[in-house]
């Protein structure tokens, strides 16, 4: 028997997913035998339904696209938060939501996971903010609405919600056969004459260079990306949000620009640019530290999935991968000035002195290997990652416009599981861990190896650096981290745990974590309570201004 549960797995096969992630409920049980009767699927569970939404999206910006499943109500609702996060980011992540028969929602029973007033849609409704299209599932739809909503999930490169009473899910159906809809390749009139305009505008330019933004990392279109830059020899560089659209180690690389901070070559290189060429990126509070960009309307022409805009002017959006792709085919001279070169670190001694915040990142910078994933959770570590340079195939994931701390611990996981051939190396607060660290318990599990460091600076330094650095609400209770695996169900054969205060102890521990790729390598790093990076020290005193 094929049914509509059979049907919509089929087509997220189709998508590429192996894996699922979630919680189990009762309105989603029979859906899930679905999952575990396949050889080609995966069933990943969660510890709850927010880190099971962060898994889902580390896993889709690396896979391309994830799904999920939560069940009615109580499960779906904790996962909100990091479909936002999906949404505001640009991620294709597909909710499941197994919910009551139809027989129970038309008769409006007063069944739990409800608010006991027989209203069936009012989840659904709050999801439609944070999503871009949203499903119910009846015996009449189900197919052409499984597809609808897959495609935009597809072509936005945001989050869908799929409601499935299970019922629903058991329904018989024929197979179609077939496949979703392919892409359109050829332009748009309009896509065409914003072709030609940015044509004349590259023709006239002098002194051009690019931003790079995280759509570009959306829509995995890195390599259409980087055959402009070479083709007509483009500098360019990327924002914070969107870090690793571009290989760092390439020569058109100039460095990550964020904003009043950003070293001053390369600053007065950007903000004295004659066209600043936005692709993909959004010029975010925190990505510009406050907006402190030094470059003007009269200087952007900005291509983004959601937004375009020449000079200030609004112009129709684009199919973002598709405009991009056709980078190559304009014609202009190539650039033949100047490109400056990113200031890289030379060889580094370490000493037997405790570490502070601009060491730690210098050592990272000596460590991190060609093929490494890097996350950096919001706080001190993403701050730290900004400035150091990539290596060659390196990936980075971190969530600095949605911003919602603990993402990044589940988010490696994710990431890890979609791409088990990369080490994957998570820098994260001890505040920011508390919130999401149950989910340690899956990653031994499911056997990943990632290297974690955790900085232990007895609570949210980051916080502290903004507002009230002394006041107890930024304090946490101190936990003994290093532990925390064996808790999880950890064992010596499954983990590595070290606590390091010390230069000299964090490089020994390193290579030690290197070399050892059969077990997650969980780094406790102390450092001092007051301690930041030079950049979050800036982009701090325009935080605490911007709420004044
Ligand atoms: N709650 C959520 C879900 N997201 C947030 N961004 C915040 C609260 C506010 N917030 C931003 S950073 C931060 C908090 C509470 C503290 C992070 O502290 P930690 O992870 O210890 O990083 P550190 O700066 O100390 O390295």
């Amino acid at each position: 028997m094929y049914t509509v549960a059979d049907y919509l797995l089929d087509r997220l096969k189709e998508l590429g997913i192996d894996e699922l992630f979630g919680v189990p409920g009762d309105y989603n049980l029979q859906f899930l035998d679905h999952i575990t009767a396949r050889d080609d699927l995966k069933w990943i569970g969660n510890a709850n339904e927010l880190n099971a939404a962060y898994m889902a999206d580390g896993y889709a910006r690396t896979k391309g696209i994830s799904a999920f499943v939560t069940t009615f109500g109580v499960g779906e609702l904790s996962a909100v938060n990091g479909l936002a996060g999906s949404y505001a980011e640009n991620v294709p992540v597909i909710e499941i939501i197994g919910s009551p028969t139809t027989t129970v929602q038309k008769n409006k029973k007063l069944v739990h996971h409800t608010l006991g007033d027989g209203d069936f849609l009012r989840f659904e409704k709050m999801h439609k903010e944070v999503t871009a299209a949203t499903t119910h599932l009846t015996f009449e739809n189900a197919i052409s609405e499984i597809d609808r909503v897959l495609n935009i999930a597809q072509n936005e490169k945001r989050p869908v919600y799929i409601n499935l009473p299970i019922d629903i899910a058991e329904f018989e159906i024929t197979k179609p056969n077939t496949p979703l809809n392919q892409p359109i390749k050829t332009l748009t009139a309009s896509e065409t004459i914003l072709l030609d305009k940015l044509e004349e505008a590259l023709q006239q330019a002098k002194n051009p260079v690019i931003i790079a933004g995280h759509e570009i990392l959306s829509y995995h279109i890195e390599p259409q990306l980087n055959e402009f830059v070479q083709k007509f020899n483009l500098p360019i560089t990327t924002l914070p949000l969107g870090k690793g659209a571009f290989n760092e180690a390439d020569s058109h690389y100039i460095g990550t620009y964020t904003g009043a901070p950003t070293e001053e070559t390369l600053r007065n290189r950007v903000d004295k640019a004659d066209l600043v060429l936005l692709l993909g990126a959004k010029l975010t509070d925190s990505a510009t530290s406050g907006f402190s960009f030094g470059f003007t309307d009269k200087q952007i022409i900005s291509i983004g999935a959601t937004e375009v805009s020449l000079y200030g002017e609004k112009y129709e959006t684009v199919q973002l991968d598709r405009f991009i792709s056709a980078l190559t085919t304009l014609s202009f001279p190539k650039f033949t000035g100047e490109i400056l070169p990113v200031k890289r670190l030379s060889a580094l001694e370490t000493k037997d002195v405790k570490l502070t915040q601009k060491r730690f990142w210098e050592i990272v910078e000596g460590f991190i290997l060609q093929g490494d994933t890097l996350i950096g959770e919001q706080g001190t570590s993403f701050f730290g990652l900004t400035n150091v340079p990539l290596k060659k195939d390196m990936r980075f994931i971190g969530q600095p416009l949605w911003g919602s701390i603990g993402y990044t611990f589940p988010s490696t996981l994710g990431s890890q599981i979609a791409n088990k051939d990369s080490r994957h190396l998570l820098f994260i607060g001890d505040g920011s861990l508390q919130l999401t660290v149950q989910e340690i318990g899956t990653a031994i599990r499911e056997k990943l190896t990632p290297i974690v460091f955790v900085i232990n600076n007895n609570g949210y330094t980051v916080e502290r650096e903004i507002h009230g650095a002394t006041e107890q609400y930024n304090n946490i209770p101190m936990w003994d981290y290093q532990k925390l695996p064996l808790v999880f169900g950890g064992t010596s054969q499954t983990v590595a745990t070290f606590k390091v205060t010390t230069e000299i102890e964090l490089v020994d521990v390193m290579k030690s974590a290197r070399q050892d790729t059969e077990r997650l390598q969980w780094i406790e790093v102390v450092m001092n309570q007051e301690d930041v990076p030079e950049l979050l020290k800036k982009l701090a005193k325009t935080f605490a201004k911007q709420n004044s």
